[in-house]
């Protein structure tokens, strides 16, 4: 009966002018915030013949999101290549970058892994994963980013091979203690560091055949083809 129609009826009607009177809202503030050409034309209009500072409306930013430099990352844990910069950066509405708006704080979620200073400089603690979260409250609101942060040791074991000229890879990042297998196919090549301290050069000349050298010390120790002119390589070792 009525009484029954009356609440489905008023189940409704309060939605109907909420969303409108929101997106007019919106629209709104869109307009006043995307000045049109004739308005800038007044302004800089105004502006010739103004004393005074430059009356251009600034359209109204607000800060939408912290965005980070990068978004993932992997680090080793030791150097080289044991740190990373990040920084953040205020974004409005547009995407736009914001300025002025105070400096976020970094935080580690795991500094056991991998640690943080204020300034978004992260350096590696230990292998393992780990975030690294931005926060940043300005103008009554806080907007967060966060990276995903690998630290590894590097690889135990590699190889490297050279079907052409050229080594590859050419450079090798290995942990301490780890194995290195140079692979030669018909095109023989041999292996002659010339950095000091590294393992033994592989001098002869081989083809279709294996050699590895181990590498008990840290360091950056590259290598050449005596054969090849040019043809080189380096095993970081951390
Ligand atoms: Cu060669």
């Amino acid at each position: 009966m009525y009484r029954q129609d009356a609440p489905a009826t008023q189940t409704h009607s309060p939605t109907i002018p909420f969303v409108p009177s929101r997106f007019s809202h919106y629209l709104e503030d869109t307009r006043s915030r995307l000045p049109t050409p004739l308005v800038l034309l007044l302004a800089l209009l105004a502006g010739c013949g103004g004393d005074g500072p430059s009356e251009v409306p600034q359209p109204q930013a607000d800060f939408t999101s912290l965005s980070l430099s990068t978004s993932s990352g992997t680090i080793y844990s030791r150097p080289p290549g044991n740190s990373a910069a990040l920084t953040a950066r205020a974004l409005d509405q547009n995407g736009q970058p914001m300025g002025g708006l105070g400096t976020p704080t970094f935080t580690s979620d795991d500094s056991g892994i991998a640690s943080v200073d204020p300034s978004g400089n992260v350096t590696a603690v230990a292998s393992g994963s780990t975030s690294i979260r931005a926060s940043l409250t300005a103008n009554g609101v806080t907007r967060t980013a966060a990276v995903a942060i690998t630290v590894t040791d590097g690889a135990t074991e590699a190889t490297v091979t050279a079907p052409l000229v050229e080594f590859t890879p050419r450079v090798v990042d290995l942990a301490l203690g780890g194995t290195v297998t140079w692979a030669f196919e018909s095109i023989p090549h041999n292996v002659v560091f010339s950095t000091q301290g590294a393992p033994a050069d592989l001098p002869a000349p081989w083809s279709n055949a294996s050699h590895s050298r181990t590498f008990p010390t840290a360091g950056s120790f590259r290598y050449e083809c005596g054969l090849h002119a040019g043809m080189s390589g380096e095993v970081i070792v951390r």
